[in-house]
């Protein structure tokens, strides 16, 4: 009796997990608010942000980013050493199960490693998204005011010089 139930258990949680909104797909999940900050003279880099939300009840992995616009992007993360703040790439950011994650300045962003023409302000940047599973979708990111802090979050990552 006690094994019988627990393997009707069982086959309800697979057939839960095989079923209605379970898997993750790029309508699973949104992209809020997406932003570069517009380049300044003989800036090399350029960083992009916005908040991912995942309304599947599987997380989502952010496994790349591209775009045309840099020779290559990375998915990068600062991290504090001894009160430094140093950028460091990361193979990928998890986006909960029916949670969201925040890329933005002081943490997660998208890098855009040697620009090929500087972001101006008012421009919208295609940046193609990679998550695990294959999914892929396109975000278009705003190009906003070198001052702009996207809600304002410290600006410790552009206070680094440099990069
Ligand atoms: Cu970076």
């Amino acid at each position: 009796m006690k094994l019988g139930l627990t393997s009707i258990a069982c086959t309800l949680l697979l057939l839960t997990s095989g079923f209605a909104t379970a898997q993750t797909t790029i309508d699973t999940l949104t992209f809020s608010d997406p932003w570069i900050r517009a380049s300044v003279p003989g800036q090399k880099n350029g960083a992009g942000y916005l908040e991912i939300s995942n309304q599947s009840t599987q997380p989502a992995t952010l496994t790349a980013a591209n775009s045309d616009r840099a020779d290559r992007v990375e998915i990068h993360t600062i991290i504090r050493e001894g009160g430094v703040a140093k950028m460091r790439e990361v193979e990928q950011i998890e986006v909960p199960a029916d949670g969201k994650v925040t890329l933005q300045p002081g943490g997660y962003h998208i890098m855009f490693v040697g620009l090929k023409q500087p972001f101006k302000e008012g421009e919208t940047i295609p940046v193609n998204l990679n998550f695990a599973g294959g999914l892929v979708t396109t975000v278009q990111f705003k190009v906003m005011a070198p001052t702009f802090t996207g809600g304002g979050q410290p600006m410790q990552h552009h206070m680094m010089k440099g990069h």
